[in-house]
């Protein structure tokens, strides 16, 4: 499964990746910023992950044309401090018409505002998940990863045709 990792710039995407990669995660960042992807990949739920992080910063953005080839889901990091920063990311992704859930990057652990305000601000439709994780901890960015392919999985179920 391959899943984009999307956000705005310094969110999370790179750290997201680095943290669960069972491969050497391949980065591309100069100095501090990512400038063409980031490449990770894990087994998880029973499923094998391809990670596939993007440039946050908009003068990177024309790299997200092929990365979003083949692509079945996304997860767009949100950093709570600066929401407004993730509305051109989160317009951009309801554009890829691809199953995706929001993860709110508790930096250090900590939600600095409730969730539901967090959510009320992003504006997102009913239905996508927004859910606080932890980039810098395994456990917490496989959870918000089982949940993007989960997903997937629901969304594969919902285009069956119906029994008559
Ligand atoms: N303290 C803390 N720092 C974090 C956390 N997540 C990311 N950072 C730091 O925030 C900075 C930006 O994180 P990156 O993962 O590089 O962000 P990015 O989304 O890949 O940024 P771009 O590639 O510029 O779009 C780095 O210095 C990280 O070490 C976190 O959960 N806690
Ligand atoms: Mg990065």
């Amino acid at each position: 499964m391959k899943i984009l990792v999307l956000g705005a710039a310094g969110a999370g995407k790179t750290t997201t990746v680095q943290t669960v990669s069972e491969i050497a995660p391949v980065r591309t960042d100069t100095g501090a910023t990512t400038a063409a992807l980031d490449f990770g990949r894990l087994r998880t739920g029973g499923r094998q992950l391809y990670l596939f992080g993007a440039p946050g910063q908009a003068r990177f953005w024309f790299r997200w044309r092929d990365l979003v080839q083949g692509a079945d889901a996304a997860l767009v990091v949100v950093d709570p401090r600066r929401i407004a920063d993730a509305y051109p990311v989160l317009d951009a992704v309801e554009g890829l018409r691809l199953p995706f859930a929001v993860g709110v990057n508790c930096f250090d652990g900590l939600l600095t505002r409730p969730l539901h305000d967090v959510r009320w601000a992003l504006t997102v439709r009913d239905g996508v998940p927004v859910h606080p994780f932890d980039a810098r901890d395994p456990v917490s960015v496989r959870e918000m990863l089982d949940l993007v392919a989960a997903g997937v999985a629901e969304g594969a179920e919902a285009a069956q045709p119906s029994p008559l």
